[in-house]
């Protein structure tokens, strides 16, 4: 990894194997932004793989459900909470995702909370409201906003396809309030209005293999796919293990996260394994309304 940031916030990366390692650098842009950018995190190996799994086994169409915007669109989303040894449940594994997410949040044991994969079909793919992901992971029963997410683009995610939009910094704003809008939960809108005015608004462009990694309390959003392009991203969630929640819901207690060496992906064969996964359906997720009416406008 290099070592100074580079980007319109000095808090982008090049992924560079071996070297690649949290240092005080990208500590303190992740600290000052609330989140970095690691270019080619993924090599066109390991995406191409991540592409085939998602693309041939069936999984989206058989587990994948809408979850309307505020206007009614859908974005899919598909959301499983165990991992497993195919190549979906070893990429929160990967020392190089798993460690580093860890030590970006301060050292702590990390588990995995879930993965998510973020869909927008060409010309027909809905927005997300502004929001944190600790906005409702709060309503989860985790007390502490120790909590983090990698992004990562499986697809060009860039400002055409509806890609990620952030208020930079915005994650030392603290928590704020959210509700339903449409079958998505977002971030209290006056309140974002007024943090607007103190934190930069970024289009986070993506190609595929690259990832953002950020904080659960960053407000980001992002906007409908009006082009021809397809725009998939897979999002792996961990939360401490000093965190775990006091409530039992749709996500999982704390589990021993089992790393596994950069290269175990590369290596890869077995494409597809559900068994073990825990699909969330969205009749028993708390933090959407799969298939609702937008709300009036
Ligand atoms: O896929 C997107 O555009 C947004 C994803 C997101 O906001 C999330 O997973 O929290």
């Amino acid at each position: 990894m290099e070592k100074t940031g580079f980007g319109p916030f000095k808090n982008e990366f090049k992924y560079e194997d071996p070297e690649f390692r949290v240092t005080d650098e990208v500590r303190k842009a992740f600290d000052e932004c609330g989140f970095i950018i690691v270019r080619g995190l993924m090599d066109d190996v390991e995406t191409g793989k991540i592409k085939k799994s998602l693309e041939e086994y069936g999984l989206v169409e058989k587990y994948a459900y809408g979850v309307p915007d505020a206007v009614g669109r859908e974005p899919k989303v598909l959301l499983w909470c165990y991992t497993g040894n195919d190549v979906l449940g070893l990429v929160p594994r990967l020392e190089k995702v798993a460690s580093t997410a860890e030590q970006l949040l301060g050292g702590d044991e990390l588990y995995h909370y879930h993965t998510k994969v973020m869909m927008k079909d060409a010309q027909k793919g809905g927005s997300f409201e502004w929001h944190q992901d600790y906005g409702y992971w709060y309503k989860n029963g985790n007390l502490r906003p120790d909590m983090i997410s990698l992004f990562l683009a499986v697809d060009p995610c860039i400002q055409e396809n509806g890609g990620l939009q952030v208020l930079v910094g915005s994650h030392s704003g603290g928590r704020v309030d959210h509700n339903f809008d449409g079958g998505q939960q977002g971030a209290d809108k006056e309140r974002v209005e007024h943090l607007k005015k103190i934190y930069p608004h970024c289009f986070v462009n993506l190609q595929p293999g690259d990832g953002i990694i950020f904080h659960c309390l960053l407000l980001h959003s992002s906007g409908p796919n009006d082009s021809a392009m397809r725009r998939w991203a897979f999002n792996c969630s961990y939360n401490k293990r000093s965190n775990n929640p006091v409530k039992k819901h749709h996500h999982p207690f704390y589990h021993k996260l089992d790393k596994v060496g950069n290269n175990v992906l590369r290596e890869c064969d077995n494409y597809c394994e559900p068994e073990g996964k825990e699909f969330v359906d969205p009749s028993t997720d708390a933090t959407v309304k799969a298939g609702s009416k937008p709300a009036e406008q």
